[in-house]
């Protein structure tokens, strides 16, 4: 059983689409509630990473993640309902990234955060 479980949590290491040559994603989850966003680490490594928003609050939420950087695209995780997750793959590239909920109102009252993007 304990066996059957690990293996259960692995598996997203056994995923068949994972191959030898693709580096697997860097991982970053997102707890929102009223009003904060808390990272589950403050920097990942730069290239393919899966960023999971997780609502433990009452609200609906959502993320929006943005480089510091003049032209930079924001990626978005549309609007997630209390209890649900949402989730955004893309390959990021070095720097620093804030994250923000970008409900009315919500920003301003705490709900934003900042990513460092490791090169390499
Ligand atoms: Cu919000």
């Amino acid at each position: 059983m304990r066996a059957s479980l690990a293996l259960a949590a692995a598996g997203l290491a056994l995923t068949p689409l994972a191959t030898a040559a693709a580096p697997s994603p860097a991982r970053l989850q997102v707890s929102a509630d009223e009003f904060s966003l808390a990272l589950s680490r403050l920097s990942i490594r730069s290239g393919p990473a899966v960023v999971e928003l997780v609502n433990y609050g009452e609200d609906d939420h959502d993320l929006a993640l943005r480089r510091v950087a003049p032209g930079a695209r924001t990626y978005r995780i549309g609007i997630v309902h209390p209890g649900r997750t949402g989730e955004l793959e893309r390959a990021l590239r070095a720097g620093r990234y804030r994250l923000w909920c970008t409900l009315a109102g919500h920003r301003a009252r705490g709900m934003s955060a900042t990513l460092v993007v490791r090169a390499g």
